[in-house]
């Protein structure tokens, strides 16, 4: 990238693996420059829109993420679960560039081409099930959740859709109101999307159900307070993102699977934040043997050119009548060349598998603190989706302060890491596959660190 600025970003940048693997800190979190960016971003970007880390990210790749001012801060964020190949991979890096000098755009709705449908071919592969499938392409997580929705309801001609406690589906009106937590998501942000309900999840930490039991629960309230014959969709993160890396109990996603299909309701496994190879398998359902009707994904889906989709059976996809779904930029050439690159990476680089041996490591390094610390509630997750929940010990309430004070010191000392949760009390790692172990173990000693000094 070369910028002709008098910026303080100007010079040629090269991201990517070839970066130093290392933690590097030359000033205070934030430098100089970084102040100087966050204070024109204050100045001209609404506070509605946040950030974690006050950096001025000039590059990043392999498993860190360089400022402004020469930081070299440890990845444990992947952009919320994005970059999972690594930031800018050389395979992506090169596709788009050779896509962006072909046609930069056609709008597939007006001509077609050819690299969309290869994307939707390679999901109907890769997704659970060997049923015949089909693929619409959007550009959010949400406009993917959006719209399975819509088909949904127009394969069933039923309104009702049930969505989770702690459920995240995204920011848009329809989208908010699956969403359960309402600061920040929802609060003033109403009127919301009507026939919506919520039921109640499973989170084994806190209700202390089988999954069995748990879906039992959720069931009689669907069938009392709904009606099995209303619903057109359950949608439910496998294992939920930001409401808090909850893991379900063994059993609740599959008897919520059989009664979805007993009703001839549609099952929706939104695997935005779990999909490709995040939890050390392609995507999560399969962790739990599940098999969804409709999967909605994006983030991994394309190293961070913005790209989603739905994909399912085909004779669901099919309900809607031509031009019923669609969009200006959904599948858009240069989007769906990085998703061809990075499906290629994570198919011919095996890293579904370092996904597992990532959480093995941190899975192992904080069952050894948990053993000695009893504010560390729960360490729980797949693969590289791994979580810490902090408690107050004497009561087991939530510790959202230790919590935020954890990320803060973490950053300070050039880990970005996030937070999460319902209650504001779980740290979550989401490293790019691409990150080595001496790197992922120093981020996991800052944190450690932290933890220990709060
Ligand atoms: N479904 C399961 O995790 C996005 C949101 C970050 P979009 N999660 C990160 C924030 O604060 O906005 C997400 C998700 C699940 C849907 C979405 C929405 O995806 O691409 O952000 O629209």
């Amino acid at each position: 990238m070369t910028v002709t600025t008098d910026s303080p970003h100007a010079g040629t940048v090269t991201g990517g693996p070839a970066l130093p693997q290392e933690r590097r800190l030359v000033t205070e979190i934030p430098g100089p420059r970084s102040q100087e960016l966050l204070a024109r971003k204050a100045a001209a970007v609404p506070v509605g829109i946040g950030h974690t880390a006050p950096i001025s990210a000039v590059a990043a790749g392999g498993g860190v993420v360089v400022d402004a001012d020469g930081n070299s801060l440890i990845d444990l964020g992947s952009g919320i679960a994005v970059t999972t190949v690594g930031n800018a991979h050389p395979k992506v890096v090169e596709a788009v560039q050779r896509q962006v000098a072909a046609f930069t755009h056609t709008c597939f709705m007006v001509s077609p081409y050819e690299s969309y449908v290869e994307v939707a071919e390679a999901l109907n592969r890769l997704t659970p099930g060997d049923h015949e499938k089909k693929t619409a392409l959007f550009n959010s997580g949400a406009e993917a959740v959006e719209n399975a929705i819509k088909i949904a309801r127009k394969h069933t001609g039923r309104q009702a859709v049930v969505a989770f406690d702690h459920g995240y589906h995204g920011r848009t009106n329809l989208t908010m109101a699956l969403t359960a937590k309402t600061m920040p998501y929802k609060s003033g942000f109403g009127p919301f999307a009507p026939e919506v309900y919520r039921a109640p999840l499973s989170y084994p930490f806190r209700d202390g159900l089988s999954g069995a039991e748990a879906a039992k629960r959720a069931i009689t309230m669907i069938e009392k307070q709904i009606g099995g014959d209303q619903v057109a969709a359950i949608i439910i993160e496998p294992i939920q993102g930001e409401g808090g890396f909850i893991v379900p109990a063994d059993g609740f996603l599959p008897a919520l699977v059989e009664w979805a299909q007993a009703n001839g309701v549609v099952f929706i496994a939104d695997e935005v934040q779990t999909g490709f190879g995040r939890t050390g398998a392609m995507f999560a359902s399969e962790r739990f043997g599940i098999v969804p009707d409709l999967i909605t994904t994006a983030k991994g889906i394309a190293a961070g050119l913005p790209l989603a989709a739905v994909t399912g059976r085909a004779e669901i996809m099919d309900a809607s009548h031509p031009g019923g779904l669609g969009g200006t930029y959904g599948g858009n050439p240069i989007a769906c060349a990085a998703a061809l690159a990075a499906i290629d990476a994570y198919e011919s680089e095996n890293l579904v598998e370092r996904a597992n041996e990532i959480g093995a490591v941190i899975r192992e390094r904080f069952a050894a603190v948990q053993a000695s610390d009893p504010r560390l509630g729960d360490v729980r997750g797949h693969g590289a989706m791994m979580a810490l929940e902090f408690v107050d010990p004497e009561t087991g309430e939530p510790d959202a302060a230790l919590t935020a004070a954890i990320a803060k010191a973490s950053i300070a000392q050039g880990v970005i890491v996030l937070t999460c949760g319902t209650f504001g009390n779980v740290i979550r790692f989401l490293p790019p596959l691409s990150i080595g172990d001496d790197l992922l173990n120093e981020a996991l000693d800052v944190v450690t660190a932290a933890l220990a000094a709060a």
